[in-house]
């Protein structure tokens, strides 16, 4: 863990009934997958969810009415942030691996698409954050790779059991605008640094560290809203306006 505090903010991915057969025994319950991002105001461009496969992840009770499938760490961090049913102690209903999630149809706050899958990434850390992210591929160079990644490898879709109906349907929703790097910048990025998968952690850190800069302090947004409006304006607003609908909580680690 860094030395500096990390706010996160978790966005609240509900998964849509009906519930598959592990699962069952939730119904009735709003389930979400809790998504941690540093960029709500990305949250427009939404194509999936991503999780771990072999990633053991629990059900946990957050309120009377609540409950986020993240890891047990998180779960144990969010109790002490006023958000567990028990104070301070997680609750579990059921473990789950990421393997259970992927394809689970979620519907996620501003997405343009009104019901996208949960999806395998390889680069996920689960002693950060939930262990759940959301994939936005035209601002994220991670999530722009993995889900080229299953997009052109059929037999990764079919190691980890991915309909080819889930990658297909994600399509870059261009949604802020970089001089440098034009509507798509991880796209963009990528393809200038040639990197070639998921895996290829340097150049993806580059890749990160050149659009994450430039994004907040160049960007402007394309859509929502704050269309028009520089990201450093819109971002607060964005984030404040989720969590006042209760679409999102705020979790620091
Ligand atoms: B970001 P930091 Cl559009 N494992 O959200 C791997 N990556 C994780 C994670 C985990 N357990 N938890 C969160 N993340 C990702 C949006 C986004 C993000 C965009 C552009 C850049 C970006 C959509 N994905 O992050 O190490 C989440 O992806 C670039 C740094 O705590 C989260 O924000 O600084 C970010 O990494 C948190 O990374």
């Amino acid at each position: 863990e860094g030395v500096q505090p990390q706010d996160y903010t978790l966005i609240k991915m509900e998964v849509i009934p009906p519930f598959p057969p592990k699962m069952k025994s939730l119904e009735g319950k709003r389930v979400f997958l809790a998504a941690g991002t540093l960029r709500p105001e990305t949250m427009y461009g939404q194509t999936n969810a991503w999780v771990l496969p072999e990633g053991k992840y629990g059900a946990f009770e957050i309120n009377e009415t609540d409950v986020f499938v993240i890891t047990q760490r998180a779960a144990l961090n969010l109790a002490y942030q006023k958000l567990s049913k028990v104070p301070e102690k997680p609750t579990c209903l059921m473990e789950l691996t990421g393997q259970d999630l992927i394809g689970l149809p979620l519907k996620s706050p501003l997405s343009v698409n009104e019901v996208i899958y949960a999806l395998p990434m390889l680069s996920i850390l689960m002693d950060k954050g939930t262990g759940v992210v959301t994939s936005v591929p035209t601002d994220s160079p991670d999530d722009y790779m993995a889900l080229n990644d299953l997009k052109s490898k059929p037999a990764l879709r079919a190691k980890y059991g991915v309909k080819d109906d889930w990658v297909m349907q994600c399509e870059l929703y261009p949604i802020i605008n970089i001089p440098e790097f034009g509507d798509k910048s991880a796209e963009k990025v990528c393809m200038d640094l040639k990197i070639k998968s998921q895996n290829d952690k340097d150049k993806l850190a580059e890749a990160k560290r050149l659009t994450y800069l430039k994004g907040f302090t160049e960007g402007t947004m394309l859509v929502g809203e704050y269309k028009g409006k520089k990201v450093q304006e819109a971002k607060p607003l964005i984030k404040n306006m989720l969590l006042e609908t209760g679409q999102a909580v705020m979790y620091s680690e």
